[in-house]
C-alpha cells in the first residue's frame, strides 16, 4: 500500500514538473526589440490598473533606447511611445516612490546618470530626479 501510494506521489509530482513549460512568445506577443536586451521586468505602470496584466519595460544601454509595452490582456503587448520615458539604461527598478497607488520607474544607467519617473496614472511618466534630489549620480549605476 505505502508503496502505491509512493508511486502515485511520484507521478503527480512528475506531472507537475511536465505542465510547467516555457514558449518563446516574442514574436507573437509583440514584444520584439531590434537590441540587445540588458534587463527586462513586469509591473503594472500603464491603465488599466489591478487587472492582473503586467506590463513589461525592457532595456539595453547598448541601444540607448527602451521599449515599454502595455499589456493588452490576450497574450499581446502594445509598444508605449508616448509615455514620456525616451532613454534606455543600465536597469529599471518600479516601486511606487511617492505612494499615490501608481508604481514608478527608476532608471540606471552606465553612462547617462539615474532618471526617476514619476507614473502620472494617465500612461504618461514624468523624469523627477532633480526635484527628488537623486539627478546626478556619477559612475557606473546599475539595477537587478
Ligand atoms: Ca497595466
Ligand atoms: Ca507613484
Amino acid at each position: 500500500m505505502k508503496k502505491t501510494v509512493l508511486i502515485l506521489l511520484i507521478c503527480l509530482v512528475g506531472l507537475t514538473f511536465a505542465a510547467q513549460r516555457f514558449n518563446n512568445a516574442t514574436g507573437s506577443s509583440g514584444t520584439t526589440m531590434p537590441d540587445i536586451g540588458q534587463s527586462a521586468l513586469f509591473a503594472d505602470i500603464f491603465p488599466p490598473f489591478g487587472q492582473g496584466y503586467h506590463d513589461l519595460v525592457a532595456v539595453s544601454d547598448w541601444g540607448s533606447d527602451v521599449y515599454l509595452f502595455s499589456n493588452d490582456g490576450d497574450g499581446t503587448f502594445t509598444r508605449e511611445y508616448s509615455s514620456g520615458v525616451t532613454s534606455g539604461g543600465a536597469g529599471y527598478y518600479t516601486g511606487d516612490y511617492n505612494n499615490d497607488g501608481f508604481l514608478d520607474l527608476f532608471r540606471a544607467s552606465i553612462s547617462g546618470g539615474v532618471k526617476l519617473y514619476e507614473n502620472n496614472g494617465d500612461g504618461t511618466l514624468t523624469n523627477v530626479a532633480g526635484a527628488a534630489g537623486v539627478a546626478h549620480q556619477p559612475g557606473w549605476n546599475k539595477s537587478c
